[in-house]
């Protein structure tokens, strides 16, 4: 009777072997840049993949861009060649996004049929740089930024960089505005590094995306809080604008001073890249923070704050309890935004 048990142990030791081979050949990392259709994958032990996709490619985020910086993913590399800079692989998954910075897609102009399309993945905050001069700074853009965090529903960190450059103090005072409504800001000098290292302290343990007007320093604020050598435009003289240097979207990795990974950064391109063409007025009047206190006052619940009679926000605005200019910016997105 022994010979009976034989076969089912058997069976097991062979799917024991199969799922080893299958751990051998299915490795997951995080995409971290992507490069004329090679997408690089880094796995935990720090190895970096260069893989494509094909058509057994599956993603859990559907009509959605296929694969993102950011983006979690399992893949198969069989040709390891020690020849190559870096060994090619296959995703297989695109594991779901948990959140993603977006720019919307009209699906007629949009051959591969996405209804979104994502430009970064698994994002915990948006870091919005800004410069106290040079290009000058720009609360306008910043309302914008918040806006848009606020409506992907992104923690933001406010950071003005090029503090050196504001001799008289104005950029601070006028920066003020963001703390009272309740955002974190964070003054600083990339050229000095005054403050340069607080802010690494707000990356820890978080994938930040990094994104603001060309030349305000993002290249050269992430270079000094990773290591590594983006690209910097000097400032061109005659726009006062800094150069496209920086064309996609890399994630990089922050260091401790002992070299253990604290946190990763992600530089994107400026605003133009992504505006907030998707959201509709509708949603917009949820996405000024301050103006979340006095809305329910307003006589209807469905007030624009435009030109409706006893509009609290309006009234706010009048009274000086909500700032002129974002109330101006408020306006401004609303005249541009779809109905
Ligand atoms: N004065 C001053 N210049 C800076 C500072 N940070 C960056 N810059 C300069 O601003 C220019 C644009 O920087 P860059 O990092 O390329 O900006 P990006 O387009 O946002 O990536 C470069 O010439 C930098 O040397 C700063 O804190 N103070
Ligand atoms: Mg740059
Ligand atoms: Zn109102």
């Amino acid at each position: 009777m022994p010979r009976k048990n034989a076969p089912p142990e058997r069976a097991k030791h062979i799917r024991a072997r199969s799922l080893m081979r299958r751990s051998e050949d299915d490795l997951h990392g995080v995409v971290v840049e992507i490069r004329s259709g090679v997408y690089f994958v880094r796995t935990d032990s720090g190895g970096v993949y260069g893989c494509r996709t094909n058509r057994s490619t599956h993603t859990e985020n559907p009509d959605s861009t296929l694969v993102v910086v950011g983006d979690h993913v399992r893949f198969t590399a069989p040709f390891h060649s020690g020849e190559r800079k870096y060994a090619e692989g296959v995703i297989t998954l695109v594991a779901e996004r948990r959140s993603s910075l977006k720019r919307s897609r009209e699906r007629r102009r949009n051959r591969s049929g996405e209804s979104e399309h994502v430009l970064a993945s698994n994002i915990d905050q948006l870091v919005i740089i800004a410069s106290a001069a040079e290009p000058a700074f720009r609360p306008k853009l910043i309302d914008r930024y918040l806006a848009y965090a606020e409506f992907e529903r992104l923690a933001s960190l406010l950071v003005v960089n090029k503090m050196d450059l504001d001799s008289d103090g104005a950029v601070r005072e006028q920066a003020r505005l963001y703390q009272d409504i309740g955002y974190e800001a964070l003054f600083l000098s990339a050229s000095t590094g005054e403050g340069v290292s607080t802010l690494k302290e707000k990356l820890l343990g978080k994938t930040s995306v990094f994104s603001g007007h060309s030349g305000v320093g993002k290249s050269t604020l992430i270079n000094a809080l990773t290591n590594s050598v983006l690209p910097t435009g000097e400032l061109s003289e005659k726009s006062g604008k800094g150069a496209h240097t920086t064309s996609n979207a890399v994630m990089l990795t922050v260091c401790a001073p002992d070299d253990n990974c604290i946190g990763y950064v992600i530089d994107t391109p400026g605003i133009r890249e992504f505006g907030l063409e998707g959201i509709a007025r509708e949603e917009l009047r949820h996405l000024f923070v301050e103006f979340r206190t006095f809305a329910p006052e307003c006589a209807f619940s469905s007030c624009t704050h435009t030109s409706e009679p006893n509009c609290a926000v309006l009234h706010a605005v009048e009274q000086g309890k909500i700032s002129l200019d974002r109330y101006e910016s408020y306006l401004t997105i609303y005249h541009e935004a779809e109905e």
